[in-house]
């Protein structure tokens, strides 16, 4: 793989600033922050007033811990634009979730958002090691997914050459990789993967293609994961997060020289780790529930907002910015099975590390007899492999699985495509424990 550490001199200043300077930056866009939000959305004027808080009893970057938090169901009680701080009319843009658990959320920009997100994400492109005149082929979703859209943004602000071919029509993509020659490429890891499977079904070698380099996120994926990908493309595979309610992809993003977790752009978002359960911080680099307040933003500031995505808080490495360690889970997505919690990523590692599987999975969930079960959808890794190889992969996952994660599951290994594909964030869990 080549090594496609950017030149320093190419880096934002504030990317490589001393500490004191960035903690300076982030109080007086704290204090900003904070102000704009209270005198301008009737729900934080509201939520500060009933803490007995007003703005200007943040005096330390500390103080925040004291104010309130925001959760999503605040968001969906202001559905539509309840939250926004600036008049409909100064909205450049509106980005929204899929709403398929409930009411979408919806958020807004102003232009100078949208310059902010994209000066973001184009630092996220070149962390990951893209430079100005690259072809970017970006395969995340146009629409009101901020995947496709807030890519587009950052690649343009950056001076790449963007191919905006969004996600599905799978031949279609191959065929562009080949024909256009990306140097990179941005797409969710599991819709990736699907990317893989049409080259082998085309009969082509993806370590020969011109990518260098893909930039994932919107869903958590693993080391091992990483592994294989890279193996699979030759090509560096770096982390990138973000959240529509905090801007959208471009809140964190790995380094291509480092890939020791997500520098967080801490000049526009301020993050905080709690306890899940008491909502207090959690010791300096313990693992808890991340938490975001926007410093920079017009349109839709946000204060204390919980991600429900768990993580740790770590110091910076190659940015002076911190890290977030790569994502293990939401909160949602825990799953607790006859007591034991366990995450999708856990179940990701162990089939990593089985032979003779596909790297895509589903859990399902059922209770037959008032007892909480697990069966795993995976796949054989060639339509040529017999029962009986399939049936040795099965029992080494049941137990890698039961070693690593102390449960017993059943293992289904269905035949190459019998797991659904998504051509975005993948489906890991099917819970029908309240139906059965
Ligand atoms: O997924 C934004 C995004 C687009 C990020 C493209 C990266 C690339 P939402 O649809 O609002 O926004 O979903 C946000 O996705 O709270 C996490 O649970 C999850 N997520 C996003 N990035 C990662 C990641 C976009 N790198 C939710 N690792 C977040 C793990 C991620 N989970």
């Amino acid at each position: 793989m080549k090594d496609l550490t950017p030149d320093r001199a190419s880096l934002d200043p504030i990317e490589i600033a001393s500490r004191d300077e960035i903690s300076s930056v982030q109080l007086g866009r704290l204090q900003w922050s904070l102000r704009h939000a209270y005198e301008n959305v009737p729900f934080y004027r509201q939520s500060f007033d009933a803490a007995g808080l007003h703005p200007d009893d943040l005096k330390t970057l500390c103080d925040l811990a004291k104010f309130p938090f925001t959760v999503k169901t605040d968001l969906r009680a202001n559905y539509p634009f309840g939250m926004f701080a600036v008049p409909r009319d100064q909205i450049a843009r509106i980005h929204a979730s899929s709403g398929t658990t409930g009411q979408p959320t919806v958020v807004g920009y102003t232009q100078n958002d949208l310059e902010n997100w994209g000066a973001v994400v184009a630092r996220s492109l070149r962390a990951a090691g893209l430079r100005p005149g690259d072809l970017l082929h970006n395969a995340y979703g146009y629409g009101l997914f901020t995947g496709g859209l807030g890519i587009h943004l950052g690649a343009d602000a950056l001076g790449l050459t963007t191919v905006p071919i969004s996600g599905g029509m799978t031949p279609r993509q191959v065929r562009l990789i080949e024909d256009f020659q990306p140097t990179g490429i941005t797409v969710t890891p599991s819709y990736a993967l699907s990317i893989l499977d049409e080259y082998a079904a085309q009969g082509l070698d993806p370590r020969a293609s011109s990518l260098q380099v893909g930039i994932f996120g919107a869903e958590p994926w693993t080391n091992a994961m990483r592994n294989e990908i890279e193996q699979a493309f030759d090509m560096h595979a770096v982390d990138i997060y973000g959240l529509s309610e905090v801007m959208g992809p471009g809140v964190a993003n790995e380094c291509v020289e480092t890939k020791d977790g997500l520098h967080i752009w801490e000049d526009h978002f301020y993050p905080e780790v709690i306890d899940p359960e008491t909502g207090e911080l959690v010791a300096e680099g313990e693992q808890g529930e991340l938490v975001f307040t926007s410093l920079t933003k017009e349109a839709f500031p946000i204060i204390r907002y919980r991600t429900r995505d768990l993580t740790r808080l770590l110091p910076g490495t190659a940015r002076s910015m911190r890290r977030m360690e790569k994502v293990t889970g939401r909160s949602d997505d825990m799953i607790i099975l006859r007591g034991v919690n366990v995450f999708p990523t856990q179940i990701e590692e162990a089939l990593m590390a089985t032979s003779g599987l596909a790297p895509h999975f589903q859990i399902e969930l059922t209770r037959p007899a008032r007892m909480d079960q697990m069966r795993i959808l995976c796949e054989a890794a060639d339509a040529s492999m017999g029962a009986a190889d399939r049936e040795r992969s099965a029992s080494a996952l049941a137990a890698a699985i039961k070693q690593t994660v102390g449960i017993s599951v059943s293992i289904e290994v269905g035949d190459v495509g019998a797991v659904e594909r998504s051509a975005g964030k993948a489906i890991r869990i099917r819970d029908h424990r309240n139906k059965s």
